[in-house]
């Protein structure tokens, strides 16, 4: 059954002009880009973006990180996409993803690995909501 899934292309991936490429793997695996915007956030948006994380120790790091440059927040369509999504993506740690995947292409470490995307339906409907509104969503 068709599903929607949220995803970014993080700072890393904006400033190494990785954007374009990782969007044409989104398409091939059959994705359908249902929206898709850049944006600048600051380290208050990100820290509302990530609050299940904000007790773990990595926190300041990764909404430093994310609020470093642009990102293209983005949502996709497509029959399971949410664990299609994170298949695609691969392991958090690009050392451990597997051959073919996102991360493995094009993240250089944990921290600053390329990609996100959510990891259930509950969080891909809380994160849709953080940064698209319904009328953007048609
Ligand atoms: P995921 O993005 O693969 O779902 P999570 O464990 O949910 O991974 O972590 C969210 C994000 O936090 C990761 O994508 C990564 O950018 C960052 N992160 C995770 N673990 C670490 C770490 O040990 N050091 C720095 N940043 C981390």
């Amino acid at each position: 059954m068709s599903q929607r899934t949220f995803s970014i292309i993080k700072p890393d991936a904006v400033k190494k002009g990785h954007a374009g490429a990782i969007l044409a793997e989104i398409e091939k695996a059959g994705f359908k880009i249902v929206s898709i915007k850049k944006v600048s956030i600051s380290k208050a948006q990100a820290e509302g973006f990530y609050y299940v994380h904000k007790e773990r120790p990595f926190f300041g790091e990764l909404t430093e990180f994310m609020s470093s440059g642009p990102i293209f927040p983005m949502v996709l369509e497509k029959d399971n996409a949410i664990a299609d999504l994170r298949k695609l993506m691969g392991a958090t740690n690009p050392a451990q993803a597997e051959e073919g995947t996102i991360r493995k292409k094009f993240a250089a470490s944990i921290g600053e690995n390329a990609i996100h995307g959510s990891d259930a339906e509950e969080t891909a409907a809380f994160e849709i909501g953080y940064f698209f509104a319904g009328y953007e969503l048609k």
